[in-house]
């Protein structure tokens, strides 16, 4: 930020060495001199983000929304280092967003532990540090100015209600659950995890396999091909993502079984993102719940508070959806909220922005 002020002082500087005494001829110059120092990235804000990785769609997403969002012609530098889902990486790469001096941080962090000392560091560097997605699990809440993401154990019941309902309407008797969790100790992994378990204790449903798909498509597919080669009763398969249920379809496929409301197994998701739902729309996946990854206007609202030293709320949660194949369950309810669920069309498809 001190760097922005240096060169609002200057182009004032410049002003008034014009109006003082320069010759007409000289006045073009001067002119010109002062746009190029107004085009001078110092004179923006800089953000460095650091990013998880590609695993997913949805990660994909959000790193675009970000780029749009944070781009030159908005008046922002934006540095985007990935990961590679590695918490190394994202530390080395905040060390070097301090070192640069950036005028503010965005971090989608991999996992919620082991973040206070470099946040510490960040702190102590004078840049305001906005969590996305993902939350941090630290000591001192003041280390971060604010988050910004999704309910994910919400996600997760609301996913629940839905088998429930389903299972009651459909007369299914018996609930055999082959589970595949996220990357292990992030949030969404947590969340979608603590629903289904809680709901499993609550619904006598048995979870007879559960395995990590970290996300994405291709472990995804092994953890489906492992569980169904030991496990010979499952009919529901609950993917903590689109990728993972990608993955799970295929392997489902490969062993000669069905997916779909009159198949094998039922395919349970989260994300909704425009594939997964159209997986949606041809009954592969069941019931997807929406997780919006459009972070990077959020983001942006906080930093134009913070620009104009307006107070921002330091947990900001968003509103989402859910989606099934057909209308055998239109709503779902969690204590007092009714959750309205959206059959797939085309249409709801062609308005997805991800
Ligand atoms: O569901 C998954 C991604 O943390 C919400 O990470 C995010 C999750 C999202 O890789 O697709």
């Amino acid at each position: 930020m001190k760097r922005r002020i240096i060169a609002a002082l200057l182009a004032t500087t410049m002003a008034v060495a014009l109006t003082v005494g320069c010759d007409i001829k000289d006045i073009g110059k001067v002119v010109s001199e002062k746009t190029e120092k107004k085009e001078d990235t110092s004179a923006k804000i800089t953000i460095g983000f650091s990013q998880v990785g590609v695993e997913s769609d949805w990660r994909l997403a959000n790193t675009d929304s970000m780029k749009t969002t944070f781009s030159e012609e908005n008046g922002y530098k934006l540095i985007v280092k990935n990961a590679g889902q590695k918490q190394e990486n994202q530390v080395a790469a905040i060390r070097e967003f301090i070192e640069e001096k950036v005028d503010y941080i965005v971090l989608a962090p991999v996992t919620e532990d082991g973040w206070d000392v470099v946040l510490k560091e960040a702190k102590d560097a004078g840049i305001p540090v906005i969590v996305v997605d993902r939350m941090v699990d630290v000591s001192d809440d003041s280390l971060y100015t604010a988050w910004i993401g999704s309910d994910f154990e919400m996600e997760s019941e609301k996913v629940c209600a839905w088998l429930k309902a389903y299972a009651d309407a459909k007369g299914m008797k018996e609930i055999n659950i082959a589970h595949i969790q996220g990357t292990e100790g992030a949030s969404a992994q947590i969340g979608r995890t603590d629903g289904l378990e809680t709901a499993a204790k609550e619904y006598g449903w048995n979870i007879v396999a559960t395995q990590t798909g970290e996300f994405t498509k291709n472990k995804g597919r092994d953890a489906m091909e492992a569980m169904l080669k030991a496990k010979s009763n499952i009919n529901v398969v609950y993917c903590e993502n689109d990728n993972e249920a990608a993955g799970a379809i295929e392997a489902i496929e490969a062993a000669g079984k069905t997916v779909g409301p009159d198949g094998d197994i039922l395919v349970l998701s989260f994300d909704a993102t425009n594939d997964g739902l159209k997986n949606v729309l041809s009954g592969k996946i069941a019931c997807d719940a929406e997780c919006n990854p459009l972070h990077g206007p959020r983001v942006e609202d906080v930093i134009k508070k913070l620009e104009k030293k307006e107070k921002v709320d330091q947990i900001l949660y968003v509103e989402e959806e859910m989606f099934a194949y057909d209308d055998t369950v239109t709503s779902v309810k969690i204590g007092e909220q009714e959750y309205k669920v959206t059959p797939v069309t085309e249409r709801v498809i062609d308005e997805r922005a991800y």
